[in-house]
């Protein structure tokens, strides 16, 4: 078999985002567009020579070509060993658990996350390190800066591998190892959660549906949930893997998992509602009329980790990201450890977690985790949550009602306003950029501004900074706004508002998100005149 060396240019681009490069799938069907990307991160990365990747996706179009492609690519660049999810599939966490599990050098996961799928939605392709999570920045950039010099790529010419059966075969010289999905992944919940509990709840007649949104973590859920939890097997829904989705968009959220957030909220409810996303790596989490908001989730977990046996030691501190509300933030100074807010994206807190600092991660965009992989993880956070709901015995509303009457309730929401113009978008941010040191003093809509900053992270590990990560708005009345242009979007713009609000009397703790977040949506409103300028009567997606 040979190994072909083919001319190329240079594509414009191809940068990095928040969670790798994600595009639409045409442009990633472009010819040499895959290809350029691919041999840019092995370029990065100090070349393949002798090196093991780990290698799968979500499962959506264009992910069997592209691991075909990839696969070709890796012998022809000198790998040694490719571990590769068996017909191409493995959810973003599983991905992580598998390159630390067999310690390879980093692996390549398919993806664009939560983003529609088809040959008319979107595609990605990110790189994670050998420690299991998303490159660092100093790497997505080492990748950009290859793809602006790229003269050539390598591939071999061969027929493509049939990936529908776990065994080993061979590549030209490299050996592709084809693995079961799940195994790896189930084998690490299993020491993390107390599965005999759980088993007890589910025999108890406890009801649970987990949407799966056509996405990936259907066979995950399916083996874990109904498999070995004994679950009844109507638990899981929309478990098939789709190339389109369905035709839906996995996120989940409340608008795009209307359908089972409605059920959850209507009177055939079961108790526990939860779904994950496209790759899953995303987690929504829903009790019987109550539904709870990431940054809710990730101070719930963190306040009750230690009800789960891989977590009972307690924890080394919690990290969120600045976006997220400061609800773990009073966990963790209850507990008396540290808290960390880092920037957006969740490779940020792989350093946290390489270093012993943080056990639990999470952030506003649907994602939490732990230091047991270095992705935020759907299916942990849901098992998570059932093993707190075993041990104490309580609802989904009554562990929240319980945590919002020690900690007080920080009101959250996130508003989105998608694929609106680019240029108004980062005008609009630019100009509030401008005004920030003007803004302290001033009062909007009742609420006045304490203090406004471009949020700026210094890693306490690596000592790199990363600048112009969100403005801030910090009011007097315990109010915060954070405004930032979404990294992760492949059309026009997506600007994000996140708003909150602590309140902590007793009487306040149940009102209306919305309600409750008024006067800072409104402050927002009067500060920037956002909808005139971007054309729009309100956010596509609350969550
Ligand atoms: C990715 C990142 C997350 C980030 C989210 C939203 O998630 O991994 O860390 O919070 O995007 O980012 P943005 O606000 O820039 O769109 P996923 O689930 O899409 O991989």
């Amino acid at each position: 078999m040979a190994v072909k060396t083919v001319a190329t240019k240079p594509i414009e681009g191809q940068k990095p985002g928040t969670s790798g490069l994600r595009k639409q799938t045409r442009v990633f069907m472009e010819p040499g567009y895959l290809e350029n990307f691919v041999q840019s991160i092995f370029d990065a990365i100090g070349g393949l020579q002798g090196k093991t990747l780990t290698l799968g996706g979500d499962g959506r179009y264009f992910n069997k070509r592209a691991i075909q492609i990839i696969l070709k690519m890796a012998a022809a660049n000198g790998a040694a060993r490719a571990l590769v999810g068996q017909n191409g599939i493995l959810s973003t966490p599983a991905a992580s658990a598998v390159i630390r599990a067999r310690k390879t050098d980093g692996g390549l996961i398919l993806s664009a996350s939560h983003n529609p799928a088809g040959e008319d939605g979107d595609f990605g392709l990110k790189y994670n390190i050998p420690a299991g999570g998303p490159a660092p920045e100093a790497v997505t950039e080492a990748i950009y800066r290859h793809s602006r010099e790229i003269r050539e790529y390598h591939i071999l010419e061969a027929a493509d591998l049939d990936l529908s059966t776990c065994r080993e075969v061979q590549q030209g010289p490299m050996t592709v190892e084809i693995i079961d999905p799940v195994t790896i992944y189930a084998d690490l919940m299993r020491k993390l959660f107390d599965f005999d509990a759980i088993r007890a709840l589910f025999a108890g007649g406890f009801s649970m549906r987990f949407d799966a949104m056509h996405a990936v973590t259907g066979p995950y859920a399916r083996a874990i949930l109904e498999g070995e939890l004994g679950a009844p097997e109507s638990t899981v829904i929309n478990a098939a893997p789709l190339p389109d989705f369905g035709g839906g968009h996995p996120d989940p959220n409340p608008v795009y998992a209307k359908p089972l957030f409605d059920l959850m909220m209507g009177p055939d409810a079961p108790d526990f509602g939860a779904a994950s996303d496209g790759d899953g790596d995303r987690n929504m989490i829903l009790g019987r009329g109550a539904y709870v908001t990431p940054s809710d989730s990730l101070a719930v977990l963190a306040a009750n980790a230690r009800l789960a046996p891989g977590y009972a030691a307690g924890l080394k501190g919690i990290a969120r990201s600045m976006p997220t509300s400061r609800a773990a933030d009073r966990v963790a100074a209850k507990l008396g450890i540290p808290a960390f807010e880092t920037p957006t994206g969740w490779k940020f807190f792989g350093n946290l977690l390489d270093a012993g600092k943080a056990t639990l991660c999470g952030e506003e965009s649907a994602g939490t985790g732990s230091d047991h992989v270095r992705e935020k993880d759907g299916l942990w956070a849901v098992l998570l949550w059932l093993n707190i709901i075993a041990r104490r015995g309580e609802s989904v509303q009554e562990i929240l009602n319980a945590h919002w009457a020690d900690y007080g309730r920080d009101y959250y929401s996130r508003h989105d306003y998608e694929g609106v113009d680019k240029a108004a978008a980062e005008a609009l941010v630019a100009d509030l950029r401008a005004r920030l040191t003007e803004l302290p003093g001033q009062t909007f809509a009742g609420l006045t501004v304490a203090a406004a900053d471009d949020f700026s992270y210094n890693d306490p590990v690596d000592g790199s900074t990363s600048s112009g990560q969100g403005l801030r708005l910090f009011f007097a009345e315990n109010a915060r706004a954070v405004l930032r242009l979404s990294g992760t979007g492949t059309v026009g713009a997506t600007l994000r508002v996140y708003l909150e609000r602590f309140e902590d009397d007793p009487g306040k703790l149940a009102l209306d998100a919305q309600d409750a977040l008024a006067p800072v949506t409104a402050a927002v409103e009067e500060i920037t005149g956002l909808k005139s300028r971007l054309g729009r009567d309100g956010p596509d997606v609350r969550t």
